[in-house]
């Protein structure tokens, strides 16, 4: 069973988010436009999901971690947070059904200014964070309270940071990949240049924003 750790907000996070990325890509803000039009596909607990296979206007595209976010982010949603068990079996069957190969969730490795606190070290094992929901996954090491793959590229438990040991790109970002690498489906550390389907969750914090500053609009 994966258990919450909610943290109150992680303002520090919060304002890492709205901080430049290291391309100098940003992190964008809604349009209040395609908030209103946005589709759902799915409701599960509440909240609207969109899957990107889904869409005849995306499916088939894989996009980086940070465009899949911003698409998201647009449309007053996010990129999804498994934050329970019942939540990511959800996901993971839509994922099994359809027959997709990977997809980008919110879950980041906090890896910039602002992440020395004490409560985020060692990074490895207490830096993960669901950056749609600013909040912290259980430790790494807490193997029944997470769905970290138990192999991958290098036959090592997942987070690995395998691409960077190997020369590349640190894997900062999480994944969940299917099968992958004959693995099951479960959660993996990937660079996030890498392109992959993706899945947007309702994200009330935005849609909150929103209609606060469009009154009239039915969001
Ligand atoms: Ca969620
Ligand atoms: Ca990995």
């Amino acid at each position: 069973m994966l258990r919450i750790f909610i943290l109150c907000a992680l303002a520090v996070l919060a304002k890492a988010q709205f901080q430049p990325q290291p391309t100098g890509r940003i992190l964008e803000p809604p349009i209040p436009r395609l908030c209103a039009q946005r589709t759902i596909h799915e409701r599960f607990n509440g909240k609207g999901y969109y899957f990107s296979w889904a869409d005849s206007r995306t499916a088939g595209q894989e996009i980086d971690w940070l465009a899949a976010r911003n698409f998201c982010r647009q449309r007053c949603m996010d990129l999804v947070s498994l934050e329970t068990s019942a939540e990511n079996e959800f996901i993971k069957s839509r994922i099994v059904q359809n027959n997709i190969k990977y997809i980008w969730t919110s879950g980041r490795l906090c890896d910039f200014k602002g992440c020395d606190r004490p409560d985020l070290q060692p990074p490895n094992i207490n830096g993960w964070f669901w950056t749609a929901e600013l909040q912290k996954l259980a430790p790494t090491t807490d193997r029944n309270q997470n769905d970290w793959s138990p192999s991958g590229g290098i036959g090592k438990p997942q987070p690995d940071n395998r691409e960077a040991l190997q020369g590349g790109a640190p894997e900062n970002c999480l994944a969940v990949l299917n099968q992958f690498y004959n693995d099951g489906v479960n959660w993996h550390d990937v660079a996030c240049h890498h392109k992959k389907s993706w899945v947007c969750e309702e994200n009330d914090s935005l849609l909150k924003y929103v209609r606060f500053i469009n009154p009239n609009l039915r969001v």
